[in-house]
Order: structure tokens, then C-alpha cells, then sequence
């Protein structure tokens, strides 16, 4: 596959001649956020800053953070910085408690989202020649339509599928030769199961790139789906609240994820101190939006946990490049002091050679923690004797005790007797919140 660049100019761009490109339009995006949104003028005025306090890149730190929370405290539309005329449309996050948090776009929003996405697939090898089949869900949620926009924008042959369905998925992929596939890594990998349970095999297929995100996945996991799909597996980043997909993407080099540094500024803070880290260090993503005019925002606190690194990469673009996300600050959980992300279980599962396909539950029992890890057996496992299931089990709970270094419960499932993801999948219970 090609390495193509969309945008050069942007992409490929001198550092010290984007920061001043980024300087520019931080300044502007500051006197906008003070001029219009009267929550984020509030917290500049309780700060003490003003815009023209703004003159280098690194004055960023002076300004007040922004959090869900704030976004939902004025919902629906009090961090609008445009006239309810100039938006074209909206999308918005469902958080399970609270208000939703809507986000507005205008023309020129929804150009430099389209562009950026363009961008992503481009970095992914697609061209006009391509078919590019969107299982991300449509709607509110802003994997769909964004994919489905920048497909569009670089000429490709869309399949809008969104998700579910997931035979219809298959066949279409099949019939119409689908060659980039972009949905959840836990999507990908039901359509997997369901491609090999089809009357096709693999080699009748085109699929040669998965544009994959929207949740935190591993190493491993991409691996599993690169081998179960034959094809290259490629991270891509956003949220809603900052743009959507195409915030920043992996390229076919495969090596961290290229933020689209000229409209979304990135930092990483200390989640506790909220102090700035250096290149390198894992911390708390932040994003300042420098080109958004419907509802730009300025230092919003992702809760998303990775490290930037600098330099240019094989492919010849010149933008800082994220980790892969590591968890979240708010689903990492805390069992009994211990740090624990779900996708820890999925590193072990696939190190054992499984699927990984798994719950957790967690309970607070007697002022203790308690850990339970559901896991499926493959077909062959389950028919196995007793006595070598025991063996399994074993190794099962010594592998994922091994990485996450706490005892837990363990509990063996039947063959696809757990539930499968067509969006975001939801592995956790924590019953400790109720
Ligand atoms: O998930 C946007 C998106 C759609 C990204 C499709 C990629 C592909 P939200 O629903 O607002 O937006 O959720 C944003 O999802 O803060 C991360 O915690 C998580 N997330 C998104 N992409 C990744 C990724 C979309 N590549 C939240 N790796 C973010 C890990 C991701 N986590």
C-alpha cells in the first residue's frame, strides 16, 4: 500500500512554523471563548487572565481547564459560540447520569472535520478507488457520519451499514468488496467470528485496512484482528466534545497517532497536580480546540490516559503523535488500592490464546473489594474433561493475576454465552457505585 499524504501543507508542515499557525489561532480562539461563552469567561475572570495575557504557546497554562462537568452544567447550549443560524448540526454524548453534553457544528466546523478524516483514511492507504464500509453507528454518536463524511470527501465508495446487522454486514463486505472497515475493535472482532461462521472464506474478501476506535483496545487486540482478518489494524481518536473521529490517527507505520495539530492543540497534565508533563510521560490528555467556532473549547480535560512523542515520522508528517490510549481516568478501577483497566484482561486472555471475550464485576463485600472475571470458553474447551478445564482455569486466573497483580474470582462461561458489541462495549459492572 501507497503512503499518501492528503494535506501535506498541514501534515508535513515545519514544526516551528506550525506552533506559530497554532499561536495564531490559540489567540483567536481565546478572545472568541471570552467574547461569547459566558461560563468560560467566568472562569478566565475568577483566574485573573484575560486574552492578551496570551503570547506564546506556553501561556496556554495560564488558562482554566474545562470538564464534562462544566458542559453539562450549561446544557444545552451555554458554551455556543455562534448564533444558533450559523449551525448545521449537532451531536451528543450519553453519559448514563446527568445531562447530555450537545455539541453544535457549523459549515466550517463540520469542512475541518471532514478534512481531517479525509486526512485519517488517506494515512490509511483509501483512495477514490476504495470501499469503505462505515459500521460505526449513525446519529448522535460521531462515528458514522464523520467516517462517512471524509470517506465521501476523498472520493471513496461508501457502504453507510452503521452497526448491527451484522450478517448483512458480512455480505455486503464480501459482495461489494470492501476493502477499509471502520467500527469499534470489539465490532471488528464480532464481525470476525461472524465471517468465520459464513460460507465465505477470508481470501474471497478485500478487506485490507480496519479503522478502528472509539474504545480503549491493546497491542494484543490488534494483532488478534490484523491475524483473524488478514488485514492492517489502525487506531484512530476523538470525542465529541473536540470534534469527533480524525482528532488524531495512526498511519500505516503504525507507530502512535498523528494529532491533527493544526486545529486541535494537545497536553499532557498531571490528573492530580493538573500541572503540564513532558514528551513521554503518561498523563491526562487535554485538548484545546484552535480552529472550532461553533463550540470551541479551550483546555478540556479528555480524562483520556497516553504520552506524546515529537519528531518526524516514517511517513513524512511532522505532527506530534499520541500513545495509544491506555484507559480512562474515570474507568480505570480501584480494587483494593490496585489500578486495574479492562483492557488488561484482554491482554491476558489473548496472550492465553482466547478470545477475549469477558465481564468484570465489581462489589464492595464486607468493606472488601471484589473482583469477578467472566470468561468465555472456546467450543473445544467446553468439551473438554473436567479435569482439563480445571487446568485451564488455572492458568486463566495465573495469567491475568500475573498483569493485574490481584486475586479475583473466576468464572468460566459457555461458548458465546456473553454478550457481543456493535458500538462501544460496556465490560464492566461496578456495583460498588449504586
Ligand atoms: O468515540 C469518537 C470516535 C468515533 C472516535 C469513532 C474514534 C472512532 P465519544 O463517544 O465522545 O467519541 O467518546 C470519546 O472514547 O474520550 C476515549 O475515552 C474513547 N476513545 C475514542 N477513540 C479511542 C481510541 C468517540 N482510539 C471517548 N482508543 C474518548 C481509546 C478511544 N479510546
Amino acid at each position: 500500500m501507497e503512503n499518501r499524504i492528503w494535506d501535506p501543507i498541514h501534515e508535513c508542515m515545519d514544526p516551528e512554523q506550525r506552533r506559530q499557525l497554532q499561536l495564531n489561532r490559540l489567540k483567536m480562539t481565546v478572545a472568541r471563548c471570552y467574547a461569547l461563552q459566558a461560563p468560560y469567561r467566568a472562569k478566565m475572570d475568577a483566574a485573573g487572565v484575560k486574552p492578551e495575557d496570551i503570547q506564546t504557546l506556553e501561556d496556554i497554562a495560564l488558562l482554566p481547564f474545562n470538564t464534562k462537568q462544566d458542559l453539562r452544567d450549561h446544557y444545552p447550549k451555554g458554551y455556543f459560540a455562534a448564533d444558533q443560524a450559523d449551525m448545521v448540526r449537532i451531536h451528543s454524548t450519553s453519559g448514563t447520569t446527568g445531562n447530555p453534553v450537545i455539541m453544535g457544528y457549523t459549515h466550517k466546523d463540520l469542512d475541518v472535520w471532514q478534512e481531517c478524516m479525509a486526512r485519517a483514511l488517506t494515512s490509511v492507504g483509501a483512495d477514490q478507488t476504495s470501499v469503505v464500509q462505515v459500521s460505526y453507528g449513525y446519529g448522535l454518536f460521531t462515528g458514522g457520519l464523520g467516517a462517512h463524511d471524509g470517506a465521501q470527501r476523498i472520493g471513496a465508495l461508501v457502504i453507510p451499514t452503521s452497526g448491527g446487522n451484522t450478517h448483512r454486514q458480512v455480505q455486503l463486505m464480501h459482495d461489494m468488496g470492501t476493502t477499509h472497515l471502520c467500527c469499534t475493535p470489539s465490532y471488528a472482532l464480532y464481525l470476525a467470528e461472524a465471517i468465520e461462521a459464513s460460507p465465505y472464506s477470508l481470501e474471497e474478501f478485500k478487506l485490507r485496512v480496519g479503522l478502528f476506535g472509539a474504545e480503549a483496545w491493546s497491542e494484543d487486540m490488534r494483532a488478534e484482528l490484523e491475524k483473524r482478518l488478514n488485514i492492517k489494524a489502525r487506531d484512530i481518536y476523538g470525542l465529541t466534545e473536540v470534534t469527533g473521529p480524525s482528532v488524531s490517527m495512526q498511519c500505516l507505520e503504525g507507530v502512535g497517532m498523528h494529532v491533527q495539530e493544526d486545529h486541535f492543540y494537545p497536553e499532557i497534565i498531571d490528573p492530580d497536580t493538573l500541572k503540564p508533563l513532558p514528551d513521554g510521560q503518561v498523563g491526562e490528555l487535554v485538548f484545546s480546540t484552535i480552529s472550532k467556532e461553533g463550540v470551541p473549547l479551550l483546555r478540556y480535560r479528555t480524562r483520556d490516559l497516553c504520552s506524546l512523542t515529537r519528531g518526524t515520522c516514517v511517513c513524512g508528517r511532522t505532527t506530534v503523535r499520541m500513545s495509544r490510549i491506555l484507559g480512562r481516568t474515570d474507568d480505570m478501577l480501584i480494587i483494593r488500592g490496585v489500578n486495574v483497566f479492562p483492557t488488561q484482561i484482554e491482554s491476558a486472555l489473548l496472550n492465553l490464546g482466547m478470545e477475549p471475550n469477558y465481564m468484570i464485576t465489581v462489589d464492595r463485600i464486607n468493606n472488601l473489594d471484589q473482583m469477578q472475571v467472566e470468561v468465555e470458553m472456546s467450543d473445544a474447551m467446553f468439551s473438554d474433561e473436567m479435569r482439563q478445564v480445571e487446568a485451564v482455569e488455572n492458568r486463566i486466573r495465573k495469567e491475568i493475576e500475573n498483569i493485574i497483580g490481584i486475586s479475583f474470582k473466576l468464572k468460566l462461561c459457555e461458548p458465546k454465552s456473553l454478550p457481543r458489541f456493535e458500538g462501544k462495549s460496556k465490560r464492566v459492572k461496578d456495583l460498588r457505585k449504586r
